[in-house]
């Protein structure tokens, strides 16, 4: 049994959070597909990873984690000589790099999540898209990505001249987004959608995309 071990689906936005960054550090590990459908992620055996039976669940030898971002921080820093430093710079750098990985929990990621369920999955399932949601979150989320706008003008990654977790973090709704009516909003804002070229061209993301055709 390999020490790492990443339980979930490569669908789920949380999953290819971390997926990401095992792929970005070349790290070993197995993947254990949960069948949410047959409500897996319920059951004691994944309980006892992930308390509020959710996925990701996350093993690395005896230690085990749940929350996607405090996994990915936590793979950054035990595998530090591995794969992607994601970092750059002195002490004040990092700082600047964990505002921007706050703003991406607390500004983007919420505002994105809606429009990732509204858009791209609620249609995959058949369920109705809700027009009022959409157009409520579409104008927020163009108003995080002015912001953005402003922030990559200056810098070629959101936390500083290098790619970095705050990047990555965004990846997986944004992939989402990107077939969706939202793509608009990153398109149409210069340094924005060169950031997007840039992180969704990482060969550490074509390989979740890869896991998540294999899935089928
Ligand atoms: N904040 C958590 C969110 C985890 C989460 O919402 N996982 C979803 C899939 S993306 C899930 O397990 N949903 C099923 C459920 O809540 O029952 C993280 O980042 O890990």
């Amino acid at each position: 049994m390999a020490a790492i071990r990443l339980h979930g689906t490569p669908y789920s936005t949380a999953v290819a959070r971390v997926l990401t960054t095992l792929y970005e550090k070349e790290l070993e590990f197995e993947f254990v597909e949960i069948d949410m459908k047959a409500g897996e992620h319920k059951k004691e055996s994944f309980l006892s990873i992930n308390p509020f039976g959710q996925i990701p669940g996350f093993e690395d030898g005896d230690l085990k984690l749940f929350e996607s971002r405090a996994i990915t921080k936590y793979i950054a820093q035990e595998y530090a000589d591995k794969g992607t430093q994601f970092k750059c710079g002195d002490s004040k750098t990092a700082a600047i790099i964990g505002v921007w990985m706050e703003v991406e929990a607390h500004q983007f990621d919420p505002v994105a999540s809606k429009l990732t369920w509204e858009l791209a999955l609620k249609p995959r399932y058949g369920l109705a898209t809700d027009t009022a949601i959409v157009e409520e979150n579409e104008a927020k989320l163009a108003k995080v990505l002015d912001v953005y706008e402003s922030r990559l003008a200056q810098s070629k990654y959101l936390g500083c001249g290098c790619f970095t977790l705050a990047d990555l973090h965004h990846l997986p709704c944004i992939h989402y987004l990107l077939g969706t009516q939202a793509k608009k909003l990153f398109d149409s804002r210069p340094h924005v959608s060169a950031w997007v070229d840039a992180i969704t061209a990482r060969p550490a993301w074509s390989k979740v995309l890869a896991l998540q055709k294999q899935q089928g």
